[in-house]
């Protein structure tokens, strides 16, 4: 069975509470859930792991050296445009991932246009809402079949 890392950075726990203009009206166990049921029907493992501080996630990807993670599906949040530290945690565990933003990263702030992850990754998702997750999670699934 292999086993799929779901990581949600920063604000992400808001999800469906404020801003559902830019986020949506989905909350954060609404995509976990999706992916829960997909995770079912194609035979995968799911770990799911959200948190607002950087260390933390940092912490998680060393830990992904370790329990048996075979594929990462990442949406940084705010980390995005800032964490070189993220960054090299990924490169450092060299596991393969997929970056997801719900929003269309290119279409706002210029600051939010730059991604310190998108060079590392098999994939980008940008501006699709919560189905991103759904087509990184078929995406991923693929890759590691
Ligand atoms: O579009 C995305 O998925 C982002 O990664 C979301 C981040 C933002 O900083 C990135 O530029 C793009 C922000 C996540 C904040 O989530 C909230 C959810 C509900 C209410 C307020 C914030």
């Amino acid at each position: 069975m292999r086993t799929l890392l779901v990581i949600n950075g920063p604000n992400l726990n808001m999800l469906g509470r404020r801003e559902p203009e830019i986020y949506g009206r989905q909350t954060l166990e609404d995509i976990i859930e999706s992916l829960e049921a997909l995770a079912d029907i194609h035979n995968i493992r799911l770990f799911n792991f959200q948190s607002n501080a950087e260390h933390e996630i940092v912490e998680r990807i060393h830990q992904a050296m370790d329990d048996g993670t075979d594929y990462i599906l990442i949406n940084p949040a705010a980390f995005t445009h800032t964490s070189v530290a993220i960054r090299d945690a990924l490169a450092t565990v060299s596991i393969p991932f997929i970056e997801v933003h719900l929003s269309n990263i290119h279409k706002r702030e210029d600051f939010r246009a730059h991604s310190y992850f998108s060079d590392l990754a098999d994939g980008v998702i940008a501006g699709l809402g919560t189905k991103g997750y759904e087509l990184a999670f078929l995406a991923a699934s693929e890759k590691m079949s």
